[in-house]
């Protein structure tokens, strides 16, 4: 049996704002673009929630909902040193951290002997000491697995903890709303509310041939997930299989001409996120791209050196199965295996 914290910043970027201007307190804040440049919210704080305003929302609606709302520019590279010296505490506790986002991670803690190994001790000092060195505030989700770590986190947020023990594991799910599941987003909600199905005991009335007729190959991890089963591992950085980045755009580009500028800094991201991967092999490189109708298609090809021209080439050829205005474009690289090979000889070795 497996202890995962699942570890998530409150209001992330809003937070930090908050902290470093005092005046702000108290008063609904939002970080994101401005309304009369079709901008949206990256988040907001939960004062702004209370109006009903939302990260991905318009500026312009949120502004609607809420006109006192005082909105603050997007500041990433403040935002991103902040996120690297946050993974810096939990790696006081860990190596096992697989980094989700800037404000997000998984940690696997079943090894960790710090504070007699107690998952929830680690939680609470964890978050304690976030607040006491960089006075901001974090929720924890503490379970068995990935899955049920992340819903966990959101149960008590924002600053707060919920642990599910093995034994709560049935009860919990029992009731679980569908909603709850990550992954399951507005679309798929509505399709199984018009299936009657409200709780994760709905869900386990079904087969899990009959959940992957309904929801394709995500059926399959329904089938588990709705029973409280998550068997996926914490990948750290050497477990990784791919790093990517990807952009979705205020308002859709109209065509691959207007996308030169959004690939260069993309691939300056992906550049950057792939420095800690430096002795990794790269398997293959490959770009994705959803267009304004949500359909997505991935080009991928197997290149020695990571160029931008590689990257504009599967853009081209990926746009070309569609030629429809782009909504989102993201760049990647999939990883070999190799390192995990060498673990397992090691074991190996050492079995012998
Ligand atoms: P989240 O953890 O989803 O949101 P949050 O930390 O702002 O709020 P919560 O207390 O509910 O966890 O996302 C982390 C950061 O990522 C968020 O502060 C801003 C950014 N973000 C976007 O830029 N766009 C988005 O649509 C979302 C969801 C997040
Ligand atoms: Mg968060």
């Amino acid at each position: 049996m497996r202890k995962i914290i699942h570890i998530d910043m409150d209001c992330f970027y809003a937070g930090i704002e908050m902290r470093d201007n005092p005046d702000l307190k108290g008063k609904p804040v939002a970080v994101g673009g401005p309304a009369d440049k079709r901008g949206v919210l990256c988040t907001c704080n939960y004062e702004a929630r209370k109006y009903g305003a939302r990260s991905a929302m318009p500026t312009a609606h949120a502004l609607r909902l809420c006109p006192d709302l005082i909105l603050l520019p997007v500041n990433m590279a403040k935002y991103k040193a902040i996120s690297t010296q946050i993974r810096d505490i939990f790696y006081a506790y860990t190596p096992n951290i697989e980094p989700l986002s800037l404000d997000e991670a998984y940690l696997d803690v079943t090894d960790c002997e710090h504070l007699q190994g107690s998952a929830t001790r680690i939680a609470q000092a964890i978050r304690a000491q976030i607040f006491q060195q960089y006075r901001l505030t974090a929720s924890a989700g503490v379970a068995p697995n990935k899955f049920l770590a992340k819903v966990a986190s959101d149960w008590n947020k924002p600053n707060g903890q919920y642990v599910i023990t093995p034994k709560q594991i049935n009860d919990f799910i029992l009731h679980l709303p569908v909603a709850k599941i990550p992954g399951v987003g507005k679309v798929t909600a509505q399709k199984m509310h018009s299936m009657n199905i409200q709780t994760c005991s709905d869900l386990q009335t079904y087969s899990v041939e009959q959940l992957a007729e309904h929801f394709g190959l995500f059926g399959q991890k329904l089938f588990n997930y709705c029973r409280g089963i998550d068997t996926r591992a914490v990948e750290s950085q050497r477990t990784r299989k791919s790093v990517s980045v990807e952009e979705t755009f205020p308002s859709d580009l109209p065509h691959l001409t207007n996308c030169t500028h959004i690939l260069s800094t993309l691939f300056e991201q992906l550049t950057q996120r792939l420095k800690p991967y430096q002795e990794r092999s790269i398997k293959n490189q490959f770009v994705k791209i959803k267009f304004n109708n949500f359909t997505q298609t991935t080009a991928e090809t197997i290149a020695n050196d990571l160029t931008i021209d590689l990257f504009h080439q599967l853009c081209q050829t990926a746009y070309l199965r569609y030629q429809l205005p782009i909504r989102l474009i993201g760049l990647g690289v999939h990883f070999h295996d190799n390192l995990k090979k060498q673990t397992n000889n090691k074991q190996l070795l050492l079995n012998i």
